[in-house]
């Protein structure tokens, strides 16, 4: 049974002394998952830009004038080749994002021909589309989507400071319709938004209070993009991002956690924290959507030191059974030469 938690809870555990706080985090992530695996994703803009929303962090609002190359729906051909190469550089899930409000009926066929192709490859498949409704979500699963991402990103409250253009409540059906349609959830939150850490424990109470604990939870550090609102907003400490990372590990305790956006602007002691507090899953490849993300070789280079291996799935589609394998860390060591 999901425990139900009481914000007061969350707030203890944010006040605990730093090194309880990772400890008890870290005895949790053991018991549920393997240490030192990670689950690697790679991630593809599909449709980059003059997205009608007004996200005061994002690049790709059409309100903000920023340095960004708007980008029509990419040709099926260009995304196969970049799931191929995500493939080949050990990635098991792709994950494919457009700047929509939401998909238009006219981009449904196109949408499916694409996840019908990737997953053919024996590929994870994951988009993010903005909001969806019944049908379209069902349609999306029956072609084989397995996830949907789709952030809260910070507090009820706060979220009108960021977002005008939608509510939280049309977050959280969006969120609904895709539970009900089957597809797994991938849903998680930004910080350093200028919230703060009651907007951060409220955040993680409405994720863990969908029907099903999301399975997979990304945590952004925000990334100030130059023409956003939020360009000059104060940097986070380190230290709250890990605490984060740690109440959501004890939260949630089988979700797998994403170290998203922001990593190249974090140190590896920092990444190698934010492992220890429950982490277990990165975006790997040279960008982002619109920003950069470390190099596979830098990427390469954190996995070796400390030990890490990428966690992978081979997808029968025969049988549609999932088979799980390791890739050892010798794999890598062939990779950095
Ligand atoms: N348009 C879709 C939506 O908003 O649901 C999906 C794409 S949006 C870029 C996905 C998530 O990326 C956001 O919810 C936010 O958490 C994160 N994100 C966007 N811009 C960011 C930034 N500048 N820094 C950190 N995270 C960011
Ligand atoms: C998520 O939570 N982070 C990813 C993914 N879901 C789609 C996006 C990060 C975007 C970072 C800013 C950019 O590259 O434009
Ligand atoms: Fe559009 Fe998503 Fe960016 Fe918001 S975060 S402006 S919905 S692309």
């Amino acid at each position: 049974m999901k425990k139900i938690w009481k914000i007061e809870e969350i707030n203890k555990l944010f006040q605990k002394p730093f090194l309880d706080l990772i400890f008890k985090a870290q005895k949790i992530h053991r018991k549920n998952f393997t240490p030192n695996e990670i689950q690697i994703s790679t991630l593809l803009s599909i449709k980059t830009g003059l997205c009608p929303e007004d996200c005061k962090y994002c690049a790709q609002s059409s309100r903000y004038k920023t340095n960004i190359k708007n980008e029509k729906l990419l040709e099926i051909s260009k995304i196969l080749d970049a799931a191929k190469q995500a493939k080949q550089s050990g990635s098991n899930r792709f994950c494919m994002g457009a700047a929509w409000k939401n998909p238009k009926e006219r981009d449904m066929p196109y949408l499916i021909e694409i996840i019908k192709k990737i997953k053919k490859m024996g590929l994870e498949t994951c988009m993010t589309l903005g909001s969806i409704n019944k049908n379209q979500a069902e349609r999306l699963y029956s072609a084989g989507l397995d996830f949907y991402n789709h952030n809260l990103d910070t507090s009820p409250k706060f979220y009108s400071k960021i977002v005008t253009t939608r509510t939280y409540q049309e977050r959280l059906n969006t969120l609904d319709i895709v539970r009900n349609s089957g597809m797994k959830v991938c849903s998680g939150g930004i910080l350093g938004l200028g919230e703060n850490t009651n907007d951060r424990a409220e955040l993680l109470l409405q994720l863990s209070k969908l029907t099903k604990n999301p399975e997979s939870i990304p945590m952004n550090m925000l990334v100030k993009i130059k023409g956003t609102p939020l360009e000059r907003n104060k940097n986070l400490e380190d230290f709250d991002f890990i605490k984060t990372i740690a109440v959501t590990r004890i939260m949630m305790p089988k979700s797998y956690i994403r170290l998203s956006a922001g990593r190249e602007n974090m140190s590896q002691n920092m990444q190698a924290l934010c492992f220890i507090a429950g982490a277990n899953s990165i975006f790997y490849g040279c960008k982002l959507l619109t920003t950069s993300n470390p190099t596979k070789k830098e990427d390469l280079k954190l996995f070796q030191k400390l030990g890490l291996y990428a966690k992978k799935h081979i997808i029968q589609s025969k049988q549609n059974k999932i088979q799980k394998y390791k890739t050892e860390t010798q794999h890598y060591n062939a990779l950095l030469k």
